[in-house]
C-alpha cells in the first residue's frame, strides 16, 4: 500500500493503520481555483467540517517531490501562496517527483495519490469535463479518464457549465464511470442545482451510495464513481447571472487564445470577477457540502467494509 514517494501527516497516518476513516480534498482549487486568502480560509474550514463529520481530512498535494497524504497548517499557506506551485495533473507527477518540485493536485492527481494511500473517496468542488468545442481541440479532462482506473469515489457539485455537460455524461458512461444523483434526479452544474441534464442514477442515502462502492469493488469492477451532489438551494448563483458570465468567461477564453491547463483556472477567476465575487461565495459553499457528504460517505464505507 504504502511506497517511497509518499509521505504521510502522522495524523493521517495513524487512522489509516487504525482503519479509521480518511477523507481526500484536493488542492489545485486552493492554488488554482480561488483567490488568497478565501482559499487558505476555505482549505482549513472543510479540514474542520471534515474532522466535525468523523473523518480525518487528508489534503492532497506533491511538495518537494513528495507526495504529500496530509498537509500541516504551514503547508496549506504555501499553497495558497500559489507560488512556484503548478497545477498537476497525473501526467504531471513523475516531472514534479523526478525534480523535487511542487504541485497542486487536480481531481486527476488527486484521485491517483489516494489510490496509492488507499483513501477510498474523495471530495472536490466540481470535476473537469468535456469542453464546449471538444470537437474541435479535443479539450477533455483527465479527471475523467483517472476516475475510470482509480478505486476512489468522487463527491462532487456536477461540472461547471463553461464545460459541454452532454458530452461530459456520454464520457463518463463510455468509461464506465457509475454517475449517481444524491437526491436529486438532475445532474448538476456547479454553481447551479440543475444542468437540464438528468442523471443516470438516483441515491438518497448514503448507506445506499456506500452499498454500491462496496459492490463495485467487490467485483473487482475498476475504478470510481462520481456522486454528484447539488449545491444547496440558499447559496444558488441565480441562473441568469451564472450563465451570462459564464458565456462571457468563454468568449473571452477565445478572444485571447487561452488553451490547456490555463483555461479552467482563467474561466473561474473571470467568472468570480464578472459575478462581482457571488460566483466565489457559492463556490466555497458547494465544496463544504461535499466535504460533508464525502465525510458521512467515508464512514459508512469503513464501517460496512471493515
Ligand atoms: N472545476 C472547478 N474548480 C476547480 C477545478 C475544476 O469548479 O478548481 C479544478 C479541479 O482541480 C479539476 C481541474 O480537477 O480544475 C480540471 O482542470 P482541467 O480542466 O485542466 O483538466
Ligand atoms: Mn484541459
Amino acid at each position: 500500500m504504502l511506497n517511497d514517494y509518499l509521505e504521510f501527516l502522522p495524523q493521517v497516518a495513524e487512522a489509516i493503520d487504525r482503519g479509521q476513516p480518511v477523507l481526500a480534498l484536493e488542492s489545485t482549487i486552493i492554488a488554482h481555483g480561488m483567490p488568497y486568502p478565501q482559499n487558505v480560509e476555505t482549505a482549513r474550514e472543510v479540514e474542520s467540517i471534515a474532522r466535525q463529520n468523523g473523518v480525518i481530512p487528508a489534503t492532497l498535494a506533491i511538495l518537494g517531490g513528495k507526495l504529500k497524504v496530509g498537509l500541516n497548517d504551514k503547508e496549506i499557506d504555501f499553497l495558497g501562496s500559489g507560488e512556484g506551485i503548478s497545477k498537476a495533473s497525473s501526467r504531471d507527477l513523475p516531472f514534479l517527483v523526478a525534480n523535487k518540485l511542487n504541485g497542486a493536485a487536480t481531481v486527476a492527481a488527486s484521485v491517483r495519490i489516494a489510490a496509492m494511500a488507499g483513501i477510498k473517496v474523495m471530495a472536490t468542488g466540481g470535476i473537469g469535463g468535456v469542453h464546449r468545442g471538444a470537437e474541435k481541440t479535443f479539450d477533455i479532462s483527465a479527471d475523467l479518464p483517472e476516475i475510470a482506473r482509480s478505486d476512489v469515489a468522487v463527491v462532487c457539485a456536477g461540472a461547471k457549465s463553461i464545460l459541454d455537460i452532454g458530452l461530459t455524461l456520454e464520457y463518463l458512461e463510455t468509461l464506465g464511470i457509475p454517475v449517481a444523483g444524491y437526491q436529486t434526479d438532475h445532474f448538476p452544474a456547479f454553481f447551479t442545482r440543475n444542468s437540464g441534464f438528468e442523471v443516470p442514477q438516483r441515491v438518497d442515502s448514503v448507506e445506499e451510495l456506500a452499498g454500491i462502492l462496496k459492490a463495485k469493488w467487490a467485483m473487482n469492477l475498476k475504478g470510481g464513481m462520481i456522486i454528484a451532489n447539488p449545491i444547496p438551494k440558499e447559496h444558488e448563483l441565480p441562473l441568469k447571472m451564472a450563465e451570462t458570465a459564464t458565456s462571457q468567461a468563454l468568449q473571452e477564453l477565445e478572444e485571447q487564445g487561452i488553451k490547456g491547463k490555463a483555461a479552467t483556472p482563467f474561466l473561474l477567476s473571470r467568472i468570480e470577477a464578472l459575478t462581482k465575487g457571488e460566483s466565489l461565495r457559492s463556490n466555497i459553499k458547494l465544496v463544504c457540502n461535499n466535504v460533508k457528504l464525502g465525510a458521512l460517505l467515508a464512514v459508512e464505507l469503513s464501517r460496512i467494509t471493515s
